[in-house]
C-alpha cells in the first residue's frame, strides 16, 4: 500500500515539474519576442471575427535596436592608427633624407617635393624648408632626432594649434533655452556630406545630447534615405522632404522639430551641385536665411575630401564665397598619403579644420587635434 502511495507521489511530482518546466520555458519565450505564429493558442482567445474588425490593431513594432556611438577619446587613438598606416612614407621618406651624412642641393629638392606631394601647399612647404636649411646648413646639424623635433615643431605651428575647434553649440546669446544649435553641412557631391552628418549626430549623442537630422539635399531622393538609415540607429529623428522639395522648407521644418522638442543640436544636409557658383549661391544663401527666421545657424561646417588635393581647395573656395565657413570637415584622411593638405586648408580658409573622418565605420569621425595629427605623420615606427 505504502509503495502504491508512494509511486503516485512520485508520479504526481514528476508531472508537475514537467507543467512548471513547460510553463516556464513558453512563457520566457513568449516574454522576449513576439510568436510569429499562434502555435500556443490561450485558451480564452476570442472567435476568429468573420469582418474586418473596426480599426486595425496598432502593430507593435520590435523596438529598433538602438546603438551605442563611441565615446570620443577612442576615437582619436584610432586616428593615429589610421594615419599612421597611410602616411608613414612621408615622415620616414623626409627624415631619412635630411639625415644622410651630405645634405646636398639634390636632396633639398627632394626634400622639398616629399612636402608638396603631401599637399602642404606652397606657402607651407616654403617656411618649413626654410627652417630646415637654416638648421642643417647654419647649425650644422643633421641629427635625426633634432630635425624630428624641428619638422614637429614647425607643422604644428602652421596648424596654429590656438586656433577654437571646438563646435559651436551655443545657441543665441549664450542661453541653452534660446533653442538648439544649428549645424549646416556644405560641400561638394560625393566628399560625405550625408556620412558626417550621421557620424556627427553619433558624436553628440554619445555625448549625451539630443539630436535633429534635417534632409536638406532634396535633390537626390537617396540623401533622405542615407540619412534616415544613420538617424534609426541611433534614434535621432530624421526630418525629411518629398523629392525635389524646397531645401529651405526642410531645413526650417527640421529646426521647427528640434524646437519643439526641445532637441541641442539639429544637423542640416544640403545639396552640393556646383552648377553654377550664383545658383549655389543663391540655394545656400536662401537655406541660411530661412533657418534663420527661427535660429541663428551656430556652424556652417565644410565637407572637403582629403584625396582631391588642390582641386578640393579650389571647391573649398567658391563655398566660402557662397556661405560663411566657421569649420572645415575633412573626410577620407583614412586613404591618403597627401596629410599635409589640413594645412593648406587651413590657410587657404583661414578656418580651422575642427573634424576628420578617418574611414568608412559609423564612428570613424574624430575632432580634430594638431599635436596627434603631426605625431601621426610624422610616425617613423613603420
Ligand atoms: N574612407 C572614407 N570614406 C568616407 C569618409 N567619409 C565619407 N566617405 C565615403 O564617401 C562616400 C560619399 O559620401 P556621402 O556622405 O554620400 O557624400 P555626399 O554626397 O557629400 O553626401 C561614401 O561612400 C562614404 O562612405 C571617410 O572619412 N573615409
Ligand atoms: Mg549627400
Amino acid at each position: 500500500m505504502s509503495d502504491i502511495a508512494l509511486y503516485l507521489t512520485i508520479a504526481v511530482a514528476a508531472l508537475l515539474f514537467l507543467v512548471v518546466a513547460a510553463v516556464l520555458l513558453f512563457g520566457g519565450r513568449r516574454g522576449r519576442r513576439r510568436p510569429q505564429l499562434p502555435l500556443a493558442a490561450p485558451p480564452t482567445s476570442a472567435p476568429t471575427p468573420t469582418s474586418a474588425p473596426p480599426e486595425a490593431p496598432p502593430t507593435i513594432e520590435a523596438p529598433p535596436v538602438i546603438e551605442r556611438p563611441e565615446a570620443i577619446g577612442g576615437r582619436l587613438v584610432r586616428l593615429r592608427a589610421r594615419l599612421a598606416g597611410s602616411n608613414t612614407v612621408f615622415g620616414r621618406s623626409l627624415l631619412t633624407l635630411l639625415s644622410r651624412s651630405t645634405v646636398d642641393a639634390d636632396t633639398w629638392e627632394q626634400v622639398e617635393a616629399v612636402l608638396l606631394t603631401a599637399d602642404l601647399g606652397v606657402g607651407p612647404t616654403a617656411e618649413l624648408l626654410a627652417a630646415l636649411e637654416t638648421e642643417v646648413k647654419v647649425t650644422g646639424n643633421s641629427d635625426r632626432q633634432a630635425l624630428h623635433t624641428l619638422v614637429r615643431r614647425q607643422l604644428i605651428g602652421q596648424l596654429e594649434p590656438g586656433m577654437d575647434r571646438s563646435l559651436n553649440l551655443d545657441s543665441g546669446n549664450g542661453s541653452p533655452a534660446e533653442g538648439p544649435a544649428v549645424i549646416m553641412v556644405v560641400g561638394v557631391n560625393g566628399t560625405g556630406k550625408t556620412t558626417t552628418c550621421g557620424k556627427l549626430a553619433r558624436l553628440l549623442v554619445a555625448e549625451d545630447r539630443d539630436v535633429v537630422l534635417g534632409a536638406a539635399d532634396t535633390f537626390r531622393a537617396a540623401a533622405g534615405e542615407q540619412l534616415e538609415t544613420w538617424g534609426a540607429r541611433v534614434g535621432v529623428p530624421v526630418v525629411r522632404g518629398e523629392s525635389g522639395a524646397d531645401p529651405a522648407s526642410v531645413a526650417f521644418e527640421a529646426v521647427s522639430v528640434g524646437i519643439d522638442g526641445e532637441a541641442d543640436v539639429v544637423i542640416v544636409d544640403t545639396a552640393g551641385r556646383l552648377h553654377t557658383k550664383v545658383g549655389l549661391m543663391d540655394e545656400l544663401g536662401k537655406v541660411k536665411r530661412v533657418i534663420e527666421k527661427r535660429l541663428p545657424v551656430t556652424e556652417t561646417l565644410l565637407v572637403l575630401d582629403a584625396t582631391t588635393g588642390q582641386n578640393g581647395l579650389i571647391q573649398a573656395r567658391v563655398f566660402a564665397e557662397a556661405v560663411a565657413i566657421t569649420g572645415v570637415v575633412l573626410t577620407k584622411l583614412d586613404g591618403t598619403a597627401k596629410g599635409g593638405i589640413v594645412v593648406a586648408v587651413q590657410r587657404e580658409l583661414g578656418v580651422p579644420v575642427k573634424l576628420v573622418g578617418i574611414g568608412e565605420g559609423a564612428d570613424d569621425l574624430a575632432p580634430f587635434d594638431p599635436e596627434v595629427f603631426i605625431d601621426a605623420l610624422l610616425d617613423t615606427a613603420a
